[in-house]
């Protein structure tokens, strides 16, 4: 297994994330990659890298132009406002709901933030826009990797922000661009006729599943705890199918708070299934382990021992893998839960 790992992942760190009218610690720090490379140190899975530069002109076609000029300005624009945001995160408070334009970007920056994101939980600072970016220069790296004649099976984008709440054209769920959407959209380019997502987060993968929606040539298939309950609410339900000519390669399989590992992998038996059925010749793994059953912002009850037999299963299927860091919030397992999930997919 590649790593291609995120050396200036330490840039982005927020301060706080709005919670129920508080501002509270941002679950989403630094340490967690911290803990994932002193595990790869300890368990080594294979070479360590760093990204090349990121390939603007794909992300453009993953995300929309002025979403990412947005992105690349925004913490000018916010110090901008007032001197002393410097020392603050930048933070939405307004949004565009139903009945409000879209498609008209006002020249206020606090009416943009909120044009372009969909939740208060997810602060841009400082470093945001150049982490993102080389996280995305991970995750192209890595689907260009294993896509290339004598390449390694399988590589990790070992990178944060994680990604997968990031649409077209907005931010949210602690993402900003979206690594697993990228790799796809790489592999694609570099000749695999049909791509799948199977999403492991706890969380359903709505940015992932927007950006591919229209679209038949990639499969996206997401397990997460049921919108119903959890976020991000409004989105991931089983009856999303597809839109048009992307109809029918959308799987939502949606699980009650509390579900555990055995009835978990029956949902990962089920997607993989799906997966061999589209014929993917590659596929994306975007790798959350806040499923794990100390996670402090999840529900589900996975032990540490149970990563390695999602990697065993993950492996299964016998395709060309890439893996993107997602979420997972018990920072001091969240090493050993994904190094557990690399170690199984290498020992299968
Ligand atoms: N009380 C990822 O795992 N906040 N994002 C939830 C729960 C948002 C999670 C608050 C969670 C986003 C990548
Ligand atoms: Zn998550």
């Amino acid at each position: 297994m590649l790593i291609v790992h995120n050396p200036l992942h330490h840039r982005h760190a927020g301060r706080h994330e709005m919670f129920r009218g508080k501002l509270v610690p941002c679950h989403e720090s630094p340490a967690r990659l911290g803990h994932v490379m002193a595990e790869l140190a300890r368990r080594p899975q294979g070479p360590l890298r760093e990204p090349g530069l990121p390939d603007m002109a794909l992300i453009r076609r993953v995300h929309a132009p002025r979403y990412l000029d947005f992105l690349a300005g925004a913490w000018d624009e916010w110090v901008a406002l007032d001197p002393s945001n410097a020392e603050l995160d930048a933070l939405p408070s307004v949004w565009p709901i139903r009945g409000f334009r879209h498609d008209v970007a006002p020249a206020n920056f606090a009416a943009r933030l909120g044009l372009y994101s969909f939740d208060s939980g997810s602060p841009l600072t400082a470093g945001t826009w150049e982490a993102s970016l080389a996280g995305a220069a991970c995750a192209i790296d890595a689907a260009r990797a294993i896509a290339a004649p004598g390449g390694p099976r399988a590589a990790m984008a070992l990178t944060r922000p994680p990604g997968h709440h990031a649409g077209p054209d907005f931010f949210g769920g602690y993402c900003f661009l979206n690594n697993a959407a990228l790799a796809a959209q790489a592999l694609r380019e570099a000749g695999a006729l049909r791509v799948a997502v199977v999403d492991v987060d706890y969380h359903h993968g709505n940015g992932t599943q927007t950006i591919f929606e229209p679209r038949a040539d990639v499969l996206t298939v997401s397990i997460h705890g049921d919108p119903r309950t959890e976020y991000p609410f409004y989105l991931g339900h089983a009856d999303e199918r597809g839109h048009g000519a992307g109809e029918g390669f959308n799987l939502n399989l949606p699980l009650p708070a509390g579900t555990d590992f055995a009835t978990w992998r029956q949902a990962l038996a089920h997607a993989l299934e799906a997966v061999r059925h589209f014929g993917a010749e590659a596929l994306v793994v975007p790798l959350g382990v806040d499923t794990f059953e100390g996670d402090p912002i999840s529900r589900f009850t996975l032990a540490s021992a149970d990563y390695l037999q999602i990697g065993h299963d993950l492996a299964g299927v016998g395709l060309p893998t890439v893996f993107t860091m997602e979420g997972g919030y018990a920072v001091a397992e969240v090493g050993v839960n994904v190094v557990n999930v690399l170690e199984g997919f290498a020992n299968h």
